[in-house]
């Protein structure tokens, strides 16, 4: 018997794989309503809550990411030595493509889509999946020359099979505190990704994304060494062992974290034989993701900036470093949901100098309230932009950067995001 342990679009993709191979499974899931079981073919039982008896007795389970390893039922499972596998760990026991790997707290997703981007510009037949859109068993119906896969920490856990042919973990800053027990916890997950990995790249910047274990095959960095920047004619440039390969004024996304994120890309396109001018093309025309540090609009002088996408502290610096300088007046922050366990400390230090005033809403508003006298509270995301709006005045900018999950008021940062533009078109 197989039993797959949470549903949704991935849930979904592993019932499908099975159904294909002649397998029936049986799926749970502890939620009354789980997403996509409308979409469930007929035959294949769906039941609500964790049965432990009958998690004993399966020969394979399939664990969601959203489900801790350290439920008990799945303990109980482990205890008498059943596979739990996910579905990353599937993708790879079926598939020879080449994978290219990539986790890290934050950019893995802009990486991503820009080394895909790169590999199909080159001309070449790429799946790309993961923790970003498509499922990873959706990806073996199309064919693929190489494949690249966003991977989070907990899809990690449950991977044990994965050689890439390049990995990396781009920058390691605190999330998932309420899963993990602490950092070098959470830091093992990530370190994972290069068990067996043909190109191991480090970002040179971040100690604790080098392995533990497995040479080093390369480095990114924001200094002069490996892929790089140095200035030439007085302009700041990405490149190779001090060589020039692009100025970074002819890139669209802007900031320090994107010309690491770019340098990382193109690192790994360079470990799996991508030529260099398809590479350049993609990362002079990239314009970034949706929710992520994205221009909604100006009104009465006041620009607002979408970067929903920012689910923890270190991406919501990045998002006020991306805009700072551009801010001709103040910056005014939306930020509240789960936060994880997170020390919400970094935000604190720039309360009065970057950011000027906070707006919280969620379910840890009155953490972030506390943090200094620049904060107030409001009742949702819609209160926070319509007292936003009340507020600023011409030449400040309104940012939605909420350092937390969204999962306790929206069914994902996406849905978080699309509302915040909504109600900030409305204004
Ligand atoms: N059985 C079962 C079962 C019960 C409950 C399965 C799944 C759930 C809850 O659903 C989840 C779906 C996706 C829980 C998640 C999840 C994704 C928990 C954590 C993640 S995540 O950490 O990979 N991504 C969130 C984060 O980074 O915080 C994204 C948050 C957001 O979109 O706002």
């Amino acid at each position: 018997m197989v039993i797959i342990l949470g549903l949704g679009k991935t849930g979904l993709s592993c019932v499908d794989y099975f159904l294909g191979r002649g397998v029936t499974p049986l799926v749970m899931d502890t939620r009354q309503h789980p997403p996509g079981r409308d979409q469930l073919p007929a035959g294949v039982e769906l039941r609500e809550g964790l049965d432990e008896a009958l998690l004993t007795q399966a020969h394979l389970i399939v664990a969601s990411p959203g489900i801790p390893l350290a439920t008990p039922a799945l303990k109980a499972a482990a205890e008498r030595g059943i596979d739990i596998v996910g579905d990353i760990e599937l993708f790879v026991r079926e598939t020879s493509t080449p994978v290219i790997a990539i986790t890290g707290s934050n950019g893995k997703s802009t990486v991503t889509t820009l080394v895909g981007e790169m590999i199909a510009e080159a001309g070449l037949k790429v799946g790309v999946g993961g923790n970003i859109g498509t499922p990873a068993l959706s990806l073996l119906k199309q064919p693929m020359d190489l494949c690249v896969l966003e991977l989070s920490s907990f899809q990690l856990e449950t991977t044990h099979s994965l050689r890439a042919a390049a990995s990396v973990v781009l920058n390691l800053s605190e999330d998932h505190m309420d899963r993990y027990a602490g950092m070098a916890d959470y830091r093992a997950a990530k370190q994972e990704i290069h068990q067996h990995s043909q190109h191991i790249l480090v970002n040179r910047d971040d100690a604790l994304t080098l392995p533990d274990v497995g040479e080093i095959w390369s480095s990114f960095g924001l200094d002069g060494n490996a892929y790089g920047r140095g200035e030439f004619d007085g302009e700041l440039w990405l490149t190779l062992h001090g060589e020039p390969l692009l100025p970074v004024s002819e890139m669209k996304i802007v900031g320090a974290h994107n010309q690491a994120n770019a340098l990382a890309a193109m690192a790994l396109c360079d470990a799996v034989g991508i030529p260099r001018e398809p590479q350049l093309a993609v990362l002079r025309r990239f314009e970034g993701l949706p929710h992520r540090a994205r221009f909604v609009r100006e009104v009465n002088g006041v620009r607002w900036i979408n970067d929903s996408k920012a689910t923890n502290v270190g991406a919501t610096l990045a998002a006020v470093a991306g805009v700072r300088e551009a801010v001709k007046g103040r910056l005014l922050l939306l930020a509240g949901g789960q936060g994880k366990g997170q020390d919400f400390g970094p935000i604190q230090a720039l309360l009065g100098h970057q950011i000027d005033h906070m707006y919280c809403f969620g379910q840890d508003a009155e953490l972030l309230l506390a943090l200094g006298e620049q904060t107030e509270q409001v009742a949702d995301l819609d209160a926070a932009v319509a007292k936003a709006a009340l507020d600023a005045r011409p030449g400040d900018w309104v940012l939605l950067a909420p350092a937390c999950a969204s999962l306790d008021q929206f069914a994902s940062f996406e849905a978080r995001g699309d509302r915040f533009t909504e109600r900030v078109m409305a204004l």
